[in-house]
């Protein structure tokens, strides 16, 4: 892009928010949290799904004052675009399936275009605009932003005592040994690379581990534009051996550094540092099926990422020039996996995995909402005939193409104790996509109460 067209682009936006009709949406969760399904449902809802019966809560669609929304072309062909229609097709294929994992990031641009309610814009126009903007990115890479907070030793330390953690031990013990042998004073390419290959088996290994959610860096697991990079040669020593000042500390040390700067920074401002308001999406079931550990790991990860956001209150100034994030929505996603009398529970039991982070004082300026949401709902809900009551059930086709009816259990509103996790197994299952044919508005749970409290206020 020249630099006319790229001014021009910033003036745009610029005036844009200045008018307050441009809002930074953030889509923020760990990976397999449901982020692209709900990117892709989003879009969907709000370009071909404005029916009042689909969205009934969604004020303006409600009101029938939502005129429809649009994809904007892409202004700057370089950028990738996020793949809403790629990913709509896949829930078209017989039989659906889900969209792939992402590998890289990407981001769209929706028009939406409305009738005020109230207020001079109601009088003096026939249709307002709001813009939209949504970023989509790898959900290993949100783990690499509490680096920042972090030098190359602390990395080393937080890393060993997460590896030294019960559920993780067994799989370290390789490279722990791996590293006890090492020739410290050899900062050499090859030694650097085969550690860090050593290293990356490690991850990968956790990776695949259901529960073990904080892997660093995420660059690692998914490299994306930079591979082969030489600062993605990284591997935390020992904190024993980081400390010392031999040629391979010195050398990742470098690597570490750089990879914060030229890495994680610019991914930071691009994408998180401007956003308005923020959904964040949790998938405590999964989390549920995996134990005790994961629970507690989950809780971590998303602590350690929420400190990275500011929040406030906006205000015309503050949207300008120190943006802070003014409403932020805590999602506990794919909850068609539980039947929806349970879905209070699911809310409360999100509400206790933040805890920490609900109390931090930057965290209160903002306004929050805690709800349980299906993206994309794959199961529908009733009831069956047991012993003479009616029992709730969900029914939906397991990933092995199973058709069930079953009730996948209670939903705890507390997180449970280590004791009732060796005594009861959760199992909600992963379900396939429901049949979905195209223009059809794409089934969902409380889609119409997440765009409210996103963009309600916004169109009124
Ligand atoms: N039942 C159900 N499953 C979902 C939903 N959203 C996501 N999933 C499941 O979770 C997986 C990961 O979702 P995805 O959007 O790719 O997560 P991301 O890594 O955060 O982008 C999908 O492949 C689905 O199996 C939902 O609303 N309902
Ligand atoms: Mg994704």
């Amino acid at each position: 892009m020249s630099l006319y067209q790229k001014i021009r682009q910033q003036s745009r936006e610029f005036s844009q928010r200045t008018l307050d009709r441009h809002l930074r949406l953030g889509v923020t969760g760990l990976s397999g949290s449901g982020k692209t399904a709900f990117i892709t449902s989003l879009v969907q809802q709000l370009t071909h799904g404005d029916l009042p019966a689909h969205l009934p809560f969604f004020a303006v669609v409600r009101e029938k004052r939502y005129l429809g929304g649009q994809v904007n072309q892409q202004q700057r062909l370089s950028v990738p675009r996020f793949p809403v229609e790629q990913n709509l097709q896949h829930l078209q294929q017989q039989p659906p399936v889900w969209p792939p994992s992402t590998r890289g990031w990407s981001q769209l641009s929706l028009t939406l275009r409305y009738k005020a309610a109230t207020g001079l814009r109601a009088r003096l126009q026939s249709r307002s605009e709001l813009a939209l903007n949504i970023v989509d990115y790898p959900g290993e890479w949100l783990l690499d932003l509490p680096l920042l907070n972090m030098d190359y030793q602390q990395w080393c330390e937080f890393s060993w005592r997460l590896f030294r953690q019960p559920h993780r031990q067994a799989a370290a013990n390789d490279f722990e040994q791996h590293l006890r042998l090492l020739n410290l004073q050899d900062g050499s390419e090859l030694a650097l690379q085969h550690s860090t290959e050593q290293y990356k088996a490690l991850l990968q290994q956790y990776h695949d581990t259901p529960g073990a959610y904080l892997n660093q860096p995420g660059r690692l697991l998914v490299p994306g534009e930079l591979a082969g990079a030489p600062m993605l040669q990284l591997f935390p020593l020992l904190p024993e051996q980081a400390g010392e000042h031999s040629a391979l500390a010195k050398k990742l040390e470098q690597h570490y550094k750089s990879y914060c700067k030229n890495v994680i920074e610019p991914f930071y401002q691009q994408h998180f540092a401007r956003l308005d308001r923020q959904i964040i999406l949790v998938d405590c079931l999964s989390a549920l099926n995996h134990g005790y550990a994961a629970m507690q790991e989950l809780q971590q990860a998303l602590q350690l990422i929420l400190k990275s956001f500011h929040y406030g209150p906006s205000s015309l100034l503050t949207r300008l020039f120190k943006p802070q994030i003014s409403k932020v929505l805590f999602a506990a996603s794919k909850s068609d996996h539980a039947t929806p009398e349970q879905h209070k529970a699911l809310s409360l039991l999100l509400q206790q995995l933040l805890h920490q982070p609900l109390k931090l004082s930057h965290y209160q300026s903002a306004i929050t909402e805690v709800m349980a949401i299906a993206a994309i709902r794959a199961s529908t809900s009733g009831y069956v005939q047991a012993d003479g009551l009616a029992q709730p059930c969900i029914r939906g086709e397991t990933l092995g193409q199973k058709s069930v009816t079953y009730f996948p259990g209670e939903v705890p509103a507390t997180i449970p104790s280590a004791e009732f996790f060796n005594q009861h197994k959760f199992e909600f299952l992963a379900l396939q996509p429901i049949s979905w044919a195209e223009h059809e508005p794409l089934p969902h749970v409380r889609m119409d109460h997440v765009l409210q409290f996103m963009l309600g206020d916004k169109m009124e």
